[in-house]
């Protein structure tokens, strides 16, 4: 019996020494100390020994299983120490290592002037509408005083999707769809931002789709003077506190009279210059005192009623204020043309 437990205790000690996982130190306890362990299977002998050896074998047992145990505890100890220094060596930080750039996102310049627009307006007492992007044949023509074969139809070139169903070639037809939904004939003060479509040949001022936000008022006693006044406000805002404005005489078959728009050169304040082509002066957009035919379509007693409305296009804006030559650099978004537009303060 002495030998048996002596052969025991140098396996387990040999064993022992040999092992460099905690898992495989487990399995050694189960192996010695376990249900059906080496060591636990001892107790079996009890049975076949003498009653006076009884109580020393037994004390031999809990000699060797106290050791045993002292022995397995230490390797483990000794392993989760070496665990423990392998991660701090492993998951050193460096913390003069620099920083993960994180790239910000901007806003996009058209969605700038949009934007801006919008708040001239909004301060003013406008609402902002959107309306669809496909629209009818009714409401982006024919309401707006362009009959079926109207010449100016033919001029604008659009995406006809059915005979009645088109792309929209402007965003007027939202305002006609203002207009018609309004039964109780309250005053009218909108604004409508949003892509419009046209069968252009892309090139560095065109685009078969861009950006339009037209403006208009319906009211009582409306007049060519809040024309001019707003428009006036939405010049000096846009484009600096010292602008003037002019009005040209000029044709849309929704405005009557209809009137085009300049605005004094920001850049040279009207002695002229490149962005003016010297003539001291740029044009920013189209605008009239609405149709009577328009009001009478959607609603109106023209007898009534009168309203003003305009037309302006956010790249043409942008494409001033910024020094942008090429209208496609809006759609294209590459990222450096884009970035030019966030440079932060005191940033890369
Ligand atoms: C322009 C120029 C002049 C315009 C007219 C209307 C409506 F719906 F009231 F008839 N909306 N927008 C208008 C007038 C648009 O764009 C250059």
């Amino acid at each position: 019996m002495q030998e048996r437990i002596q052969e025991i205790k140098e396996q387990l000690q040999s064993k022992v020494s040999t092992v460099t996982t905690l898992n495989e130190l487990n399995d050694l306890r189960v192996e010695f100390l376990g249900k059906k362990g080496s060591i636990t299977e001892l107790s079996n002998y009890m049975r076949e020994i003498p009653n006076e050896e009884k109580k020393e074998f037994g004390s031999l047992l809990n000699t060797i299983k106290n050791e045993a145990n002292d022995l397995l505890n230490a390797k483990k100890e000794e392993l989760e120490l070496e665990e423990l220094q392998k991660k701090l060596n492993d998951e050193t930080i460096d913390v003069t290592l620099p920083g993960t750039k994180l790239t910000v996102g901007g806003t996009h310049p058209l969605t700038k002037v949009i934007d801006e627009i919008e708040e001239i307006f909004v301060s003013m007492g406008y609402d902002v509408v959107e309306g669809p992007e496909i629209e009818q044949d009714l409401y982006n023509f024919e309401k707006l005083n362009l009959p079926k074969g109207h010449p100016a139809r033919d001029a604008q070139d659009s995406f006809y999707i059915t005979d009645e169903m088109l792309l929209r070639s402007q965003t007027s037809p939202v305002q006609a769809r203002t207009m018609d939904a309004n039964l109780e004939k309250t005053p009218i003060r909108i604004i409508c931002p949003g892509k419009v479509y046209r069968r252009d040949d892309d090139d560095a001022t065109h685009s078969h789709q861009f950006t339009q936000i037209e403006g208009l008022v319906v009211d009582k006693n409306i007049s060519l003077a809040d024309l001019k006044g707003t428009l006036e406000i939405l010049a000096k805002r846009l484009f600096g506190e010292d602008r003037e404005i002019r009005f040209r005489p000029s044709f849309f078959p929704f405005t009557e009279p209809s009137i085009e728009v300049d605005v004094s050169c920001f850049k040279c304040g009207g002695v002229g210059c490149p962005i003016c082509k010297d003539t001291g002066w740029i044009e920013i957009l189209g605008s009239g005192m609405v149709h009577p035919n328009v009001l009478k379509g959607c609603g109106y007693d023209p007898e009534k009623y009168t309203g003003f409305a305009f037309g302006i296009g956010p790249e043409r804006v942008a494409m001033l204020k910024y020094g942008i030559t090429d209208i496609r650099n809006f759609y294209t978004n590459d990222v450096r043309f884009l970035q030019d537009f966030n440079r932060v303060e005191g940033g890369e």
